[in-house]
């Protein structure tokens, strides 16, 4: 490749099989396999090419395939195209991030910061917007398209680029003035919604704001805007940090001076569930503990899968017996960081949990999860959750609704009815901090805590020791719930806990 810019291989591979055809594997529900059939048995590589065939049922009669499997397909079709085509926060994130270090490294800045929904923490994101001040603007455009993720350049000009990297996503670049700086962030944080009230209300006071400063109406002086601060301590209010910023009653919070203090990632102690290479995690028991030492923790719950889920490599009551060893071990020889014994129990269908009662009761921690069967009706998702919550061993749910950002919809159950349960049982939520999932999502797991009280706990669901890293997209979204430390349960130190 080095020499020829060219793999051989690759070369005739792709004279075989389309390019185009890697798309069709984007449609939940298609894998490489079916791709593969669906284009040499019937020469489909487009998705409406394959829209036709479902139309005409022509894929019913390929090996393997009937009226299920083509329903199937038919409704991943429909979710990709419902799909928003806005990219995971957890792929945006660590984008900007390279970004704005690559600018600091090249340019002379004074200010940096991103704004728009990726400072907001939005669980997905349109375009990446970032505001800098610099001395020298110029410099600064040159730099920013010329990075080299950049693809093609959008526009370029003195006080804003646009640019659209390899991997379709665009990125916006505003240069303002040092003494705007925080007029800017704030006008172009948002969202839309929040400003447009905050405004109103600048109005009501005599007040004008935009990215330039606050003024006062009368006679138009400038009262501020170098700093963020200064526009909402102007208006008699608090500082509201950006995961709030949706129009949702944080003005009028932020007025009365109650906003909550929020959750913060130093708040963390530890991770109620992540897996070991007992089921199906990378890495030992050992890593892991290695891994969350370094991060700071004082305790994790190892939560492998259980004998319910085999393609997981769910563990047997004989199995959790063994690794059991493996986890006095280093309770015995570590004093820095405790091992919580747990596992990932499965709600099976019928809303048992795939292990006895017994071998529950010996466990710190048993997390219950849906994890196969999550097409079942809005009856059925019910029943089985109910059951799940009188289980007195289940002590917190993962992943409540089962939703795949831009993949799979929630699962049918009723979530007024889940809540109700968990508040009933004393049961704790999860919010799932998987990229793909941050389940409870914000809106969700503010009303679990607001209105029922129910605790909250934040997990990462780490299958290997860099995933530990998420913890700070699940604690995104806990803001962006208006929680606070005391909602979260692994806030807690390990005795309390
Ligand atoms: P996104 O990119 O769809 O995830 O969402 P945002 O919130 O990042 O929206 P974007 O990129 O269009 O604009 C960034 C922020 O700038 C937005 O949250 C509010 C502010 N902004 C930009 N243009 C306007 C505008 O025309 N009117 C108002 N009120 N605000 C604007
Ligand atoms: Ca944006
Ligand atoms: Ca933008």
């Amino acid at each position: 490749y080095l020499r020829t810019g060219k793999i051989e291989y690759l070369e005739e591979l792709t004279k075989e099989i389309p390019r185009e055809l890697i798309r069709l594997t984007e449609i939940p529900g298609v894998g490489p396999k079916i791709a593969y059939q669906l284009y040499t048995a019937l020469g489909i590589v487009t998705i409406e090419q394959l829209e036709q065939a479902i139309q005409e049922h022509r894929l019913q009669n390929l090996p393997g395939f009937g009226i299920k499997s083509e329903e199937k397909i038919r409704k991943g079709i429909d979710t990709i195209k419902k799909s928003t085509g806005r990219m995971l926060l957890g792929y945006a994130l660590p984008l900007a991030e390279e970004v704005v270090s690559l600018l600091r490294e090249k340019t002379q800045i004074s200010s940096i910061s991103a704004a728009g929904s990726l400072r907001r923490m939005k669980e997905t994101i349109g375009d990446i917007d970032i505001l800098t001040s610099t001395s020298d603007a110029n410099r600064m455009m040159e730099t920013f398209t010329k990075l080299p993720m950049v693809k093609q350049i959008i526009a370029q000009g003195t006080t804003k680029s646009s640019i659209l990297t390899y991997e379709g996503v665009q990125i916006d670049l505003r240069v303002v003035e040092n003494q705007c700086f925080g007029s800017a962030l704030q006008y172009f944080t948002g969202s839309k919604e929040h400003n447009v009230k905050l405004r109103e209300y600048a109005l009501k006071k005599g007040y004008k704001i935009n990215e330039y400063g606050i003024y006062r109406s009368d006679n138009g002086e400038r009262k501020g805007g170098e700093k963020e601060e200064d526009i909402y301590h102007i208006l008699g209010m608090e500082w509201i940090p950006p995961e709030m910023r949706e129009d949702q009653g944080e003005i009028e919070a932020a007025l009365q001076k109650r906003l909550p203090v929020l959750v913060d990632l130093k708040d963390i102690q530890g991770d109620l569930h992540v897996h070991s290479n007992w089921s199906d995690g990378l890495v030992s028991i050992n890593e892991m503990a290695k891994a969350a030492v370094k991060k700071g923790y004082r305790y994790i719950a190892i939560c492998d899968h259980t004998q319910g889920l085999a393609v997981a490599s769910g563990l047997t009551p004989e199995q959790i017996h063994q690794r059991k060893k493996e986890i006095e071990e280093w309770n015995t020889n570590h004093t820095e960081l405790f091992i919580l014994e747990g596992v990932e129990a499965n709600i099976l269908s019928d809303g048992s949990i795939d292990l006895a009662d017994e071998v529950l009761a010996q466990l710190p921690v048993v997390v219950a999860g849906i994890h196969t069967g999550m097409s079942q009706n809005t009856e059925k998702i019910n029943q089985r959750l109910e059951k799940a919550f009188k289980n007195p061993y289940v002590q917190i749910i993962s992943h409540p609704t089962g939703r795949l950002i831009n993949k799979r919809d929630a699962t049918q159950g009723d979530l007024t009815l889940l809540f109700q349960n968990a508040q009933k049982t004393d049961t704790a939520l999860e919010i799932n901090a998987q990229p793909e999932r941050l389940d409870l999502k914000d809106i969700d797991a503010r009303q679990a805590s607001e209105k029922y009280r129910i605790k909250l706990v934040i997990s990462t669901d780490s299958h290997d020791p860099s995933s530990l890293n998420l913890m700070r997209l699940g604690v995104a979204q806990a803001r962006r719930a208006w929680l606070t430390s005391n909602d979260i349960l692994n806030t807690l130190d390990k005795d309390q806990l």
